[in-house]
Formats: C-alpha cells, sequence, structure tokens
C-alpha cells in the first residue's frame, strides 16, 4: 500500500515536471503547435549567351518551367539570358566549380573543358540536322552527354544548333574569297585548323566582343548559324553570307556536378526530366526562327549565297579530319553508321 502511493507520488511529480518543462505549468495556457515553416525554395541560375527570345533561351526557360511545375515549386531554376552572368568560358568554369548551376552552351567551348566533345566541331562530319539528331539521340551520342560526369558536369541535353557558315564585312561568295581573310573563332584547336584549311586565318575571341571587331576591322568576318548571324546584329556590318554549312556544333545544357550531387535522386531524375523533354520546344522553335532569321538579314540588304556543291569544301578541309581523325575514331565511326 505505502509502495503504491509512494509511485503515485512520483508519477504525480513527473507529470508536473514534464507540464513545466513544456511551458504549460502556472497560469500559462498550452502553446498553440506552430505549423511548420514552409522550406524555400532550392533556387537554381541558369547561364545563356542568348537573348530572352532567342530558340535555347526559350528551350532553357520551357526546362525552368517544367522544373517548377514538376517539384510544386520547391525548386525554381532561374534563366539570365544575354551573357549576364559572362561569356561562355566563364560560365563553364562557374558551373564545374558550383558556383553556378547550369549553362548552356556550344560544345565548341565545352571541348575545352571536356575532349571528347571536340569531335563536332569538325567541318562536314554530319550531312544534315536530322543525320546529327539521329548520332545525338543514340547510344553514342547519350554516351557523350554522359561522359561530361569526368569533368564535373551533369549533361542534361542536346539543344538544335543549325549550321555554321561563313560571314563577311567583304564580299564573299565562293571558296576561293575567304582567301586571307581574317575570321573570329570560337576558341579550339580544330576551328583554328579549319579555318587555315580554307585559305583564311583564324582569331579567336569571346562571343560579345565579335561586333566591335567587325567594326573596327580587327577581323573580317565570323562565322555562325543565321539566328546569332542576326541577333548578334553582325549582319548590319558583314553583310555577306555564305551559306557553306561547315559545322554543325550541338548545343547542350549542363548541370554543375557539385550541385547535382547536393540533389536527392528523386529531384536529379526530375531535373533530367525536365532538360529531355525541354527539347522538343526547342527545336520546333529552332526550326521556325532559323527560316525568320534568314529572311530578316536578307530583308535588311545582306547578300546571301547558297553552296550549291560542297564538295570542294568538303576536299579543303579533309586534312583537318585525317589530323584528328585517331583521337575521335570512336565517335567519328559512330557518326558514320547514323548517316545509313
Ligand atoms: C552560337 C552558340 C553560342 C555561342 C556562339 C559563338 O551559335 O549558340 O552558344 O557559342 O555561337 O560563336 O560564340
Amino acid at each position: 500500500m505505502k509502495n503504491h502511493r509512494a509511485l503515485a507520488l512520483i508519477v504525480v511529480a513527473l507529470f508536473t515536471l514534464a507540464l513545466l518543462a513544456a511551458g504549460c505549468g502556472g497560469d500559462k495556457k498550452p502553446a498553440t503547435p506552430a505549423a511548420p515553416a514552409a522550406a524555400a525554395p532550392i533556387v537554381l541560375k541558369l547561364a545563356e549567351t542568348h537573348p530572352p527570345d532567342y530558340p535555347t533561351t526559350l528551350g532553357d526557360k520551357k526546362f525552368a518551367e517544367l522544373v517548377t511545375e514538376r517539384s510544386k515549386g520547391r525548386i525554381k531554376v532561374e534563366v539570365y539570358p544575354s551573357s549576364q552572368l559572362g561569356e561562355e568560358k566563364a560560365a563553364i568554369e562557374q558551373v564545374q566549380l558550383g558556383a553556378l548551376a547550369f549553362t548552356r552552351v556550344s560544345s565548341g567551348p565545352l571541348a575545352e573543358f571536356n575532349k571528347p566533345l571536340g569531335v563536332f566541331s569538325l567541318p562536314y562530319i554530319f550531312d544534315s540536322s536530322a543525320h546529327m539528331w539521329k548520332f545525338l539521340e543514340g547510344p553514342d551520342g547519350q554516351k557523350m552527354l554522359d561522359g561530361l560526369q569526368t569533368a564535373k558536369f551533369v549533361g542534361l541535353c542536346y539543344y538544335d544548333p543549325g549550321a555554321r557558315s561563313f560571314y563577311s564585312t567583304k564580299p564573299i561568295k565562293e571558296l576561293a574569297d575567304l582567301k586571307g581573310l581574317k575570321f573570329r573563332v570560337i576558341q579550339n584547336k580544330i576551328n583554328m585548323d579549319m579555318v587555315a584549311a580554307v585559305g583564311a586565318s583564324a582569331t579567336p575571341m569571346p562571343y560579345g566582343q565579335v561586333f566591335s571587331a567587325l567594326q573596327t576591322g580587327v577581323i573580317d568576318g565570323a562565322e555562325n548559324n543565321a539566328p546569332s548571324y542576326l541577333t548578334s546584329n553582325h549582319y548590319q556590318i558583314a553583310k555577306y553570307y555564305l551559306l557553306d554549312m561547315h559545322q554543325r556544333v550541338p548545343e547542350v545544357l549542363v548541370m554543375s556536378k557539385v550541385v547535382w550531387d547536393k540533389l536527392s535522386p528523386d529531384d536529379q531524375k526530375l531535373i533530367k526530366q525536365a532538360a529531355v523533354d525541354s527539347v522538343k520546344t526547342q527545336r520546333e522553335l529552332w526550326n521556325k526562327f532559323e527560316k525568320e532569321a534568314m529572311d530578316k538579314v536578307k530583308a535588311a540588304g545582306s547578300t546571301v549565297t547558297e553552296v550549291k556543291d560542297v564538295k570542294p569544301w568538303q576536299a579543303a578541309v579533309k586534312p583537318v579530319i585525317d589530323k584528328y581523325r585517331a583521337d575521335y575514331k570512336d565517335a567519328l565511326e559512330a557518326i558514320d553508321k547514323a548517316r545509313k
């Protein structure tokens, strides 16, 4: 009996202590439990070179929209167009370090960080856009995207790059006209060799500096697809556009491996899928804008010359392919296979 009473007293004492510890002692009313604070969204930045309404930027925006929608606002991707966060090389470096989550860039500059992508700078390796996409969407193209992990990137998807052609402030209407001219190129060794092979000289420089370099006559021209030729305003100074279509250098949406590794497997899956699903939008808009851009530069007075026969061009740059064939043997064979 005595024992029971003692036990009851201990239980009452403990109960009182528990109430006091919970702040419910004395006259205080029991506190209403606070609603769990909504977790702040994960904000991830994406750097883009092109202006807000350019097809790659609209692809980035579609990607961002899908991420927000599918994560119910938990993850936000902020797209910074027009090189606000730096030129392509600087953006790639920041992504590699993890200071920036994403960038959409050409595989041209990216190849300086991950050599296998250099194959895409080789001239005339793709016959057409369809040939290129067959390769990119096949196992070998996807393997190259996955291979970016070795350089601390996560390759999310490819976007359509169109075909690059030469343009100049001097009249260029055929291959021979390029002789002795100075063209800006995206910095990489293959571009330097390619321009030398067509009898001209190459000056590598960031995209954002090309306009003034054309204006001041530091260079005689550059090379790019029609949408870039238009939106960079290079067409206003370099009025001769020669459609030799020497390269198709895929655009790539890459993520920082450092940032990727901090996400849950479910969020990683969500991001990868959103990128893959944004490709359709980018490709549709690309096709439309490529035609529009061509019409606009013509209407603005550019002389656009079609190259009827690319064989002399292919012959001129063949030594470049030969020089790099061993380095890119497997990819070149796979690209050849995708042709059939
Ligand atoms: C464009 C490409 C850009 C950039 C630019 C350049 O076609 O979309 O990402 O690489 O060319 O020539 O620098």
